[in-house]
């Protein structure tokens, strides 16, 4: 009997300290302004969009900043505001919404919100026609192909870590790999493109990009990068460079410098996993890495413009190999070859519109 009493005791001892507590709590934490939309915010480029505002009043100097940089201030706002904001000032991709200010006693707030641009094109869907099956060699785990003029390269990664990493000519009719330069087991090659008579050879979780003379395959230099490398193409000018995320790099060939970020989305969803790269006629082809989907990009605004779904070739290549990836582009002839890592078939493919 007596120990019940104590514990009841007990509990209204601490009932009584924590009720204020948690009253006092809530009070202060009410902020003054909040967003008045319950999650984040997915808008379509093209769109201007009210963004709606409520305070109690309580706020002073709110300012509103979209992706870094101020849009909207308030001295004094009211009840309910809203923002117009206009999506085509901005590329697409995932932003901050964000609010600072302070309270009637000089308390300083901030809340922050996603807010995601979406594309403005419902991606067409294309398929691939098998125009003809050549050989490819099975122990390339292919990261890259590319054509100089008539010659193809490919890159290869080393899953197995036996040193497999490489870049080598290849015949295109046979599949032999000719001349070739190999990455010591610490470095897992990635995607390559050639521009001018230098070819560019990125690595997975090495933060190189290495540069190769493309007749004498003599490492040249390497350049540093942050994120991941996967993979590389050149419209003869600039770099893109895909880091498994969905974004795509603009990079200076002299200096690897990033020019400008563009970030890869259909009308509905971020398309992340960007793997193998091609630039074909003024768009970026990009392997979906584990898909069998290969989308194409315009690369000025990120936004996918067509899904091409090339389970034929994965269907009918594979053979006891991994994924689809390898995208190579011959110029001259128009003509496309797409592969996949381990795999006996490479293919020249046209794409059905
Ligand atoms: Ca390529």
């Amino acid at each position: 009997m007596k120990k019940i009493l104590v514990i009841v005791l007990v509990i209204g001892l601490l009932g009584s300290y924590l009720v204020p507590m948690f009253m006092k709590d809530s009070a202060n934490t009410e902020a003054p302004f909040q967003f008045g939309f319950s999650d984040n915010l997915a808008i379509k480029y093209g769109d201007v969009v009210s963004i709606p505002v409520e305070t109690n009043g309580e706020a002073k100097n709110v300012t509103i900043t979209f992706g870094g940089k101020v849009i909207q201030k308030f001295a004094q706002p009211k009840e309910k505001l809203s923002i117009l904001l206009d999506s085509k000032k901005y590329q697409i991709g995932a932003y901050e919404i964000e609010m600072h200010g302070v309270d009637q006693q000089g308390q300083y707030f901030t809340e922050i919100r996603n807010v995601r641009i979406l594309s403005d094109v419902t991606p067409e869907k294309w398929k691939l026609e098998i125009v003809r099956r050549l050989p490819h060699n099975e122990s390339s785990f292919t990261q890259g192909l590319a054509f100089s003029g008539d010659q193809l390269y490919e890159g290869t990664g080393d899953p197995n870590q036996t040193g497999a990493s490489l870049v080598a000519k290849v015949n295109l009719n046979t599949g032999e790999i000719g001349q070739k330069i190999g990455l010591d087991a610490t470095r897992f090659g990635e995607g390559i493109t050639i521009l001018g008579d230098q070819i560019f050879q990125l690595t997975w979780l090495n933060h190189k990009c290495l540069v190769y003379n493309k007749e004498s395959l003599e490492l040249l230099k390497e350049f540093d990068y942050s994120t991941e490398g996967w993979g590389i193409c050149t419209d003869g000018k600039v770099l893109f460079m895909s880091d498994g995320s969905e974004r795509i790099y603009v990079r200076n060939p002299k200096n690897f410098d990033i020019i400008k970020t563009i970030e890869v989305y259909t009308n509905e969803f971020a398309i992340p996993r960007l793997n193998e790269l091609e630039f074909v006629n003024g768009l970026i082809y990009a392997n979906i890495w584990t898909s069998n989907e290969i989308a194409v990009i315009d690369p000025l605004s990120g936004k996918v413009l067509a899904l091409i779904d090339a389970t034929n070739l994965v269907n009918e290549g594979k053979g006891n190999g991994e994924v689809l990836n390898g995208i190579a582009y011959h110029a001259k002839s128009n003509k496309m070859y797409m592969t996949g890592k381990f795999w006996p078939t490479m293919f020249e493919v046209k794409v059905l519109k």
